[in-house]
């Protein structure tokens, strides 16, 4: 079995992933590893961010690691707040914060396409390999639900008549970007 250490400071993550992988994998937490960082985010794409993420682990630790990095990306904001989502109404990283942003920016807005898009990184045995995940769907005007996190409560995936956060973990995972891109991790660990 794969031992990999999972490069994420966000829990929920951690809960959503092992869910996916159900076993199948030794996954390791920064936490359970001992490791205390703010890893840093600091480029412009999902892609290059996910790879800081799992090198910077990587050359701390030395094992097997991946990491990913998650954008909503908005039709109407251009794709923003994007690989900003995080910070999106500033680094003080709050949830309710960067939702009520989103939604000013929106108000009044017909067009409300969005997607959620999950880059996964992947270090094994000293090379690189990328995961995509896309998860099609649409910006509520009012936020609903208390489940999940991040900006869950004002998205509602295509196929679904209600928002991420007021689905259980099993319902989001049949639409999530996460597991999309995890799935795809596990098929090539697993060939
Ligand atoms: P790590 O970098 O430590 O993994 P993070 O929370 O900083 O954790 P990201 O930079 O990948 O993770 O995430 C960007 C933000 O996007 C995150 O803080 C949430 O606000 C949001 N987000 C990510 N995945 C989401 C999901 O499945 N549902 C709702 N919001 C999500």
């Amino acid at each position: 079995m794969h031992t990999l250490i999972f490069a994420t400071n966000n829990q929920n993550k951690v809960e959503e992933i092992r869910k996916v992988t159900n076993g199948l994998f030794n996954i390791i937490t920064l936490k359970e590893a001992g490791i205390d960082i703010d890893i840093p985010e600091p480029h412009n794409t999902l892609e290059a961010n996910a790879t800081e993420k799992s090198t910077v682990i990587h050359a701390m630790t030395k094992e097997n690691v991946f990491s990913e990095d998650t954008g909503l990306e908005v039709a109407a904001l251009n794709g923003e707040p994007g690989v900003k989502s995080a910070r999106y109404a500033g680094e003080g990283r709050d949830f309710q914060a960067n939702i009520d942003k989103l939604l000013v920016n929106l108000e009044g807005q017909t067009d409300r396409q969005a997607q959620f898009r999950t880059v996964v990184s992947l270090i094994l045995n000293e090379k690189e390999y990328l995961f995509e995940g896309i998860c099609k769907g649409r910006i509520t005007v009012e936020q609903k639900g208390l489940k999940g996190f991040g900006y869950d409560p004002v998205f509602i995936p295509d196929g679904a008549d209600k928002t991420f956060a007021e689905m259980t973990m099993d319902e989001k995972n049949q639409y999530s970007h996460r597991k999309k891109a995890i799935n795809k991790l596990i098929d090539f660990l697993l060939a």
